[in-house]
């Protein structure tokens, strides 16, 4: 009954929009903060993701080389736009954070102009760790040689462990 109790208490001070979203009940692979309307963390402003729930994001498929991979490679992964969707956030900036503290900023309009995605999968199986994943940001180089440069692979962040969306 106590335990009970508590949990309505904490229920009621939890923001307004807190578990629009289901919880991961899964290993979180993501943590997304910073300019979000809907959170799946009690007391806290973030909002975190297991494989599972992006894989239930629409799925985007991306074939290209890249420069630090041999050969041909087949990702498949999310539009961050369809995560901020559901996140009702309306940024159009984000700095992404990888394990060993690499940060790159990426605007919104690259997942427009350019079908970039955050990669889950490549050729067929989850990414392991040691292999640049569980997430990364793939630019298709090959349909795109404008992105052939430092700033887009600069931006090609690999082992992504958060996501800050800036304030607009
Ligand atoms: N996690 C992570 N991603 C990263 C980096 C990094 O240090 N850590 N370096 C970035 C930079 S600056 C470039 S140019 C490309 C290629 O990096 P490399 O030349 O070290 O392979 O990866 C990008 N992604
Ligand atoms: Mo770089």
């Amino acid at each position: 009954m106590k335990r009970f109790a508590i949990w309505i208490l904490l229920f009621g001070l939890s923001s307004a929009t807190f578990a629009a979203i289901d919880a991961p009940t899964g290993r979180v692979v993501l943590t997304v903060s910073g300019a979000i309307d809907h959170t799946n963390v009690p007391e806290r402003p973030l909002a975190q993701f297991d494989l599972a729930m992006l894989k239930q994001l629409p799925a985007h498929e991306i074939t290209t080389h890249n420069p630090w991979e041999e050969g041909e490679h087949h990702y498949v992964g999310f539009n961050p736009k369809d995560l901020l969707a559901l996140l009702k956030s309306r940024g159009d900036l984000i700095r992404l954070t990888a394990f060993n503290q690499y940060i790159t900023e990426i605007p919104m309009s690259d997942f427009e102009d350019w079908d970039t995605i955050i990669a889950y999968e490549m050729d067929g199986k989850p990414i392991p760790v040691r292999n640049k994943g569980p997430l990364m940001v793939i630019y298709n180089f090959d349909q795109h040689p404008e992105l052939r440069n430092e700033a887009y692979y600069g931006r090609s962040i690999w082992q992504i462990q958060s996501l800050k969306v800036m304030e607009p």
